[in-house]
């Protein structure tokens, strides 16, 4: 068991229609973890979530780039993107938090990706490695230094999340079984891999949980 302190938080990545069976961009089993994240929004002290958050036209949406599919790697200024089908548009049901979410004690939602020329798959900063969404800084002035990590999907949002507070200087735990993965070529094992260089383990949710 690992015991949890008042200097903790749950850390809830991008838990949207959009990302689960029946969404625009499905994470497979994506809702499946959802009983198991209500009850550790349960054991925190804090939660936190984040919500994708893109304006129509958005730079990681295919559709932007006439002659291009959905999964197929573009060039842009900040690096290779990934294109996806259009998914968490402002204000649409595909964007809000999936039903079966009970987010009645999250402290705070962090919205992403709402610039249109730039992503953000990171809770922390923007894909140009450089624009932070601030929630470092309210981390920091909250006192809130060990984060436990879960939601959707593994291998993109919560990798660059896990990766970006670690390198920001929290404590940086990722809670494998509250997570599911888009699992695109080799991500499952490229985050992985980064999650051991980092030094991020991955913990079961049996390790937080009686059962
Ligand atoms: C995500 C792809 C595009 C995620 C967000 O939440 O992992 N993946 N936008
Ligand atoms: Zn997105």
């Amino acid at each position: 068991m690992i015991a949890l302190t008042p200097n903790d938080a749950l850390l809830l990545i991008d838990m949207q229609n959009d990302f689960c069976p029946g969404g625009a961009l499905p994470v497979p089993e994506g809702d499946a973890i959802l009983p198991l994240v209500n009850r550790l929004t349960r054991r925190f002290e804090h939660v936190l979530l984040t919500q994708d958050w893109h304006p129509a036209g958005h730079i990681s949406f295919a559709s932007a780039h006439p002659g291009h599919n959905p999964y197929e790697t573009f060039p842009v200024p900040y690096g290779q993107q990934t294109l996806w089908p259009d998914h968490c548009v402002q204000g649409t049901p595909g964007a809000a938090f999936h039903p079966a979410l009970d987010a009645t004690r999250a402290e705070l939602i962090v919205r992403k990706g709402f610039r249109r020329e730039i992503d953000s798959y990171s809770a922390f900063l923007e894909d140009d490695h450089f624009t932070s969404t601030g929630l470092a800084g309210y981390l920091r002035e909250r006192e809130l230094h060990r984060l436990f990590l879960c939601g959707l999907a593994y291998d993109f949002c919560v990798r660059a999340s896990a990766i970006d507070g670690k390198n920001l200087g929290f404590e940086t735990i990722v809670i494998e079984d509250a997570t599911r993965a888009i699992d695109l070529d080799d991500s499952v094992d490229q985050t992985n891999a980064l999650f051991s260089e980092y030094q991020i383990p991955r913990i079961q949710s049996s390790s937080l949980l009686f059962f």
